[in-house]
């Protein structure tokens, strides 16, 4: 029996394929799903919410199904040498990208699947593109993508193509003859819709950005002489973002017409916003094909939906690269079952620690960090210093314990545990001690403010902290998850955090829990998680780490935090 519910692994039908449900893009926060209402826990559709039992016992991260077995698809088209790999490092982090099988059956290289222990999330198939008037390679693209496109299950489908073309900066075409052949028959196909087999979005991706820009500051250097140097890369980019349209955008929209969509990638530091745009653009693309409902507008649907879109939410997990998208999809996913079940009283007489587990782990998954096996992020020690992190969210007079909380055991598992050390050492504390969760999660879900509080806390802090962990490891390229990073921000949140609790407790008291609404209470977290909120505290916590950080540093305390 495991010492804490939250490790315990459950297992429960997988979740409901992917449907004729309608899939919609939110233009504010590209994500997985966008349904204007909240949806409601299906437990309590048909019945009274607060009295409903839960009909997905035991309770299951709603991530952990769809990532067991399907992993992002994409195949990747381009010259050797126009930035292929490098571009996958950008926005995957996916290091050492190695053959999967040395399968001698496989005909084309480009069916070969390349995957990465840096992250595991992502499939890649590597296509050499099209020199000259070599159609033979075209052929086998076309057949792979046709292929793997009427593919039915989710897991082997293809979900995205990305065709790189590296910039002509001294002159010269863009495309090659097999490009333009690809680009154009793509556009003249039509889906299926009836098999509901969704065509993959091509996007054309111009690679090395940045040596445009170096060439307009060259001519610019002369005229702008006494300018200062932000003023000259300024306009060294406008100028380069207008030699992309006529040396690129031009010649696509003869072959593909004007509708088509492309962006300019640099895979250099300087140009990261270029990778955001792209996964953005890659993110739209695939919301926008696979959702069987007209469009209004690229990215906006007419049509609400709580089903998640699969497609959209592999890649929004796999990416490592826009910060925004994280966010946005841990919304999504929350949203799309568990977050309701907080706020309604669904999860009533559930064990605390179970149901903070799976809103935990659902929010870990999204974020995809390089952290082997989980070890730091799922850890009891990391669970345990974010029960305590939301610890003054306690009521000042707290309630009274039900009687469902007398039948539960009060004591934490840890102590019970020092309890059973033999008399002989009585001050030698297990190891289990230093990382009791808080007091508060050793309840069972009741619907009071306190426990509302704590709930809605947790979730706003882990994201919070998710996001500064991704700020710390994009800005010093840092690899894996470590405690010595999650310590750094951990001490750095909680010392910021008490604005944010201020508005979580004003939001959940006695007052308000009458009339508190799940919808408007997610709507509210959303709210405080927007990324704009917390610049400043991802700033603090790049300037406070230490170079290099210690990665020998073992978990902080509860009373460090
Ligand atoms: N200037 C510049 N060079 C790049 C960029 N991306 C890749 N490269 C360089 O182009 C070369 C080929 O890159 P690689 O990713 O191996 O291309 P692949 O053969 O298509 O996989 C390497 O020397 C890279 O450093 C970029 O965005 N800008
Ligand atoms: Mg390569």
């Amino acid at each position: 029996m495991p010492l804490f519910k939250f490790l315990r692994r459950s297992h429960r039908p997988p979740m409901p394929d992917r449907t004729a449900g309608s899939h919609t893009v939110d233009s504010t926060h590209p994500g997985i799903e966008a349904s204007r209402e909240a949806p409601i826990p299906q437990a309590s559709a048909s019945t009274n919410p607060a009295n409903a039992p839960l009909d997905t016992f035991p309770l299951r991260p709603t991530t952990d199904a769809l990532l067991e077995d399907s992993r992002f698809r994409v195949l990747v088209v381009g010259k050797s040498g126009v930035g292929k790999s490098s571009l996958i490092n950008a926005v995957f982090r996916a290091n050492n990208l190695t053959k999967t099988s040395d399968d001698h059956a496989i005909k084309h290289n480009i069916d070969e699947e390349f995957t990465s222990h840096d992250n595991d999330r992502l499939i890649l198939h590597d296509s050499e593109g099209f020199v000259g008037g070599d159609i033979g390679n075209l052929r086998t693209v076309q057949e792979f993508i046709k292929r793997r496109s009427a593919e039915r299950e989710l897991k082997d489908r293809l979900h995205a193509i990305w065709l790189c073309c590296e910039i002509p900066v001294s002159g010269g075409r863009v495309f090659e003859l097999g490009d333009e052949i690809l680009l154009k028959d793509n556009a003249n196909k039509v889906g299926n819709p009836p098999l509901r087999i969704p065509q993959v979005p091509i996007i054309v991706v111009f690679t090395k950005y940045d040596q445009l820009v170096v060439q307009k500051k060259f001519i610019l250097a002369r005229s702008l002489a006494n300018a200062d140097k932000v003023e000259w890369v300024r306009q060294a980019e406008e100028a380069a973002t207008e030699e992309v349209k006529v040396r690129c955008e031009k010649p696509l929209n003869a072959v593909a017409g004007s509708r088509h969509t492309w962006t300019e990638v640099s895979t250099r530091n300087e140009h990261k916003d270029t990778i955001r745009r792209l996964i953005d653009l890659t993110m739209n693309s695939i919301l926008a094909a696979t959702d069987p409902k007209p469009q209004t507008t690229v990215g906006q649907s007419t049509a609400d939906s709580d089903q998640p879109n699969l497609e959209g939410l592999l890649f929004a997990v796999a990416q490592r690269g826009s910060l925004g998208t994280k966010i946005s999809t841990s919304i999504r996913v929350g949203k799309h079952k568990y977050w309701g079940y907080m706020f309604s009283g669904t999860f009533n007489g559930i064990p605390l620690d179970e149901c903070v587990g799976v809103i935990h782990d659902d929010i870990v998954n999204v974020w995809n960090f390089n952290d082997p096996n989980h070890q730091c992020l799922k850890s009891t020690e990391f669970r345990s210093l974010m029960t305590h992190l939301v610890k003054d969210l306690a009521s000042e007079r707290p309630n009274p314990p039900s009687l469902l909380d007398n039948v539960i055991r009060i004591m934490p598992p840890a102590v019970a545990v020092a309890t059973s050390v033999p008399p002989a050492a009585p001050f030698v504390l297990p190891a289990a001690a230093a990382v009791a969760l808080a007091s508060w999660v050793y309840g069972k879900y009741r619907r009071t403010p306190e426990i509302l509080r704590y709930l809605m806390g947790y979730v706003i802090d882990i994201i919070i902290v998710m996001s500064c962990l991704f700020a710390l490891v994009d800005s010093r390229g840092l690899d894996r998850i470590s405690p010595a990073m999650v310590n750094l921000v951990l001490r750095e949140y909680s010392q910021q955090k008490g604005s944010i609790h201020e508005q979580v407790k004003s939001y959940v008291n006695d007052a308000t829990l009458p009339v508190l609404r799940p919808k408007r209470a997610i709507d509210r977290i959303s709210d405080l998680v927007k990324v704009e909120q917390y610049r400043e505290l991802h700033e603090a916590v790049i300037l406070s780490a230490p170079r290099p950080l210690d990665d020998k540093e073992k978990w902080t305390t509860p009373d460090m935090i």
